[in-house]
C-alpha cells in the first residue's frame, strides 16, 4: 500500500470516528439542542469558538431534585456560530481524585490557553469528611477538546465557585471567583497554584453577585458579573484600569429574564471582528429553572467603551443555510398579533418549537444563505386544522414571493414541497404570513 492509499484510509477512518463521536447540530437560540447547557464560557482557540458550559441534568438523587445537578462537562466547538460539534465529556465527577463523586456539583467552568497547554478550571464539592463547600480544581490538556488530565488536588487557598482566569499582557495570570464575596488572586506560572493572597473586588454594587467574567479591551478591564438588583439575576459590569481594580460600576449588560429564570451566567468574546455575549436561559425547561440552555447574541460597545445593553433574541447569531431546516419559531421579528410560538411536543421539549400563525400573523427570519441560488424547491412542514394559505417571501422592500402554500385541512404535520417562484441568491431575510384561513402551524422550511 503506498502512502497515498494509507492517507486515504486514515482519513476515512477519521471521518467514521468523527461521525460516531462528534455530534453536530445546527442552531439558533438555544445553541445546543440535545441536552441542557448552562454557565457558558466561550473562548477562541485554534481559530474556532470553543464553548465550555456546565451540563445541567434532571437530578437522579432526591437531595438535588429541586437544585442544580451536574455530573460532568462537555466541550463544544463551532467555526460559524451556527453549526456546533459536541466533543463529548471532558471531565466527570467520578474521574477527579479530589471531587466527592456523587456530589453532582460540577458548576460553572472556564478554560484558558498558556504556553502550549489548555487549563480547564472547574468548581466542585471536595471529597472527605472535613471538606465543606466548593473548591476549584484544574484539568490540563494539549488540545482545547482534551483529553484533560485533572490535577490530584484543588487549588490551595480558594473556597468558592465560578472561576474565571485572565492572562494579562505582561503574562501575569489572575483567577477570579465568587463565594464569600467576589475574590481575585494571582496565579503562578504553572497556572495551578495561587501566587498571592486572595483580595476582594472593590467598587461593585450591593446585592447578590456571582459568576465573574473579566476581559480587557482597548486598555479597559471589564469586570462583568450576574447581579441580583431586584429579584433575579441581571448581567452587570464595572470597569477599571488594571486586572484587580478598583472597578467603577457601569450598569447592566442584560436585564432580568422576563420569564423568571433565576440565574444568568455569561462570557464575552470577540470572534472574527464581532463581540458576542454567551448566556443562559431555561428554554427547554420552562417550569424548572435549574435546567438551562446556552444562548448567544451579538454585543456592541459605545465609542467610550461602555457596553450597549443586550436584548435576548431567539434568532441568535450566525447564518442559516437555505438547505438546512429553518425554524421560523426562532424568529428575528414577529407581528404583535396573530403569531406566537409553542412547543412541538409537550412531552419532549427538545423537539423544539413551532410557529402558530393566525389572522394577520407574520414572522421574519433573518440571514438565510441561498448561496448562488441553486434552490428550485421549498419544503414546508406545516399543519392547518381547517386549511389555510401561507405566503413565503423575502423581507426586502419589493417583498418578492418565493412560494404560496395551500395547506389542506388536517391536524397532522404535512411536508409540502413546491417550486420556488423567484429563485434568489446570497443572504436574505425571509417572511412567512398567513393570507387565508383560520390558522397554520409551521415546524420548519427547507430549500433544495
Ligand atoms: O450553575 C450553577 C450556578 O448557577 C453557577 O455556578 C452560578 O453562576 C449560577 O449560574
Amino acid at each position: 500500500m503506498n502512502r497515498m492509499h494509507q492517507h486515504v484510509i486514515k482519513k476515512a477512518i477519521l471521518l467514521f470516528l468523527c461521525s460516531c463521536f462528534l455530534i453536530s447540530m445546527s442552531a439558533q437560540n438555544p445553541v445546543i439542542r440535545d441536552q441542557f447547557t448552562a454557565d457558558p464560557t466561550a473562548r477562541v482557540f485554534e481559530g474556532k469558538i470553543y464553548l465550555y458550559p456546565s451540563h445541567d441534568i434532571p437530578s437522579p438523587i432526591e437531595r438535588l431534585k429541586e437544585w442544580f445537578c451536574m455530573a460532568d462537562y462537555h466541550v463544544f466547538s463551532s467555526e460559524n456560530l451556527t453549526d456546533w460539534q459536541d466533543h463529548g465529556v471532558i471531565v466527570s465527577q467520578e474521574k477527579v481524585p479530589w471531587v466527592a463523586s456523587g456530589s453532582y456539583s460540577m458548576w460553572a467552568p472556564d478554560c484558558v490557553y498558556r504556553d502550549g497547554k489548555y487549563y480547564f478550571y472547574f468548581p466542585s464539592a471536595p471529597a472527605g469528611n472535613n471538606r465543606r463547600g466548593f473548591a476549584i480544581g484544574v484539568a490540563v490538556a494539549d488540545k482545547p477538546y482534551g483529553p484533560f488530565r485533572p490535577e490530584e488536588n484543588p487549588i490551595e487557598g480558594i473556597g468558592g465557585i465560578d472561576p474565571c482566569v485572565l492572562i494579562d499582557h505582561d503574562g501575569q495570570a489572575y483567577i477570579y471567583w465568587s463565594g464569600r464575596g467576589m475574590s481575585v488572586a494571582k496565579l503562578k506560572d504553572n497556572m495551578v497554584e495561587l501566587d498571592s493572597e486572595p483580595v476582594q473586588i472593590e467598587g461593585l454594587p450591593e446585592g447578590f453577585k456571582e459568576g465573574p467574567f473579566v476581559f480587557e479591551r482597548n486598555g479597559i478591564y471589564y469586570y462583568t458579573f450576574p447581579w441580583v438588583r431586584d429579584s433575579t439575576e441581571t448581567l452587570a459590569y464595572a470597569t477599571g484600569d488594571n486586572p484587580t481594580g478598583p472597578f467603577t460600576f457601569r450598569g447592566l449588560i442584560m436585564d432580568e429574564s422576563p420569564t423568571g429564570c433565576w440565574t444568568n451566567h455569561h462570557s464575552i468574546v470577540e470572534y472574527e471582528h464581532q463581540w458576542y455575549l454567551f448566556y443562559h436561559h431555561n428554554d427547554y425547561s420552562p417550569s424548572f429553572d435549574k435546567n438551562r440552555s446556552v444562548r448567544v447574541d451579538s454585543l456592541f460597545f459605545n465609542p467610550d467603551g461602555t457596553i450597549c445593553t443586550v436584548t435576548p433574541t431567539l434568532r441568535g447569531v450566525g447564518i442559516t443555510a437555505a438547505t438546512s431546516e429553518i425554524h421560523p419559531d426562532r424568529y428575528s421579528a414577529i407581528s404583535e398579533k396573530g403569531a406566537s410560538i409553542a412547543f412541538v411536543n409537550e412531552q419532549n421539549f427538545f423537539e423544539g418549537w413551532k410557529i402558530l400563525l393566525n389572522e394577520g400573523g407574520w414572522v421574519r427570519y433573518n440571514r438565510v444563505d441561498f448561496g448562488n441560488g441553486a434552490q428550485q424547491k421549498v419544503t414546508v412542514r406545516i399543519s392547518s386544522p381547517s386549511g389555510s394559505k401561507v405566503r413565503l417571501q423575502l423581507s426586502d422592500t419589493d417583498k418578492p414571493f418565493l412560494a404560496e402554500i395551500n395547506v389542506p385541512a388536517g391536524i397532522s404535520w404535512q411536508e409540502i414541497t413546491l417550486p420556488v417562484r423567484n429563485v434568489v441568491q446570497g443572504i436574505q431575510d425571509i417572511e412567512l404570513s398567513l393570507v387565508e384561513g383560520e390558522g397554520s402551524e409551521i415546524d420548519w422550511i427547507r430549500f433544495e
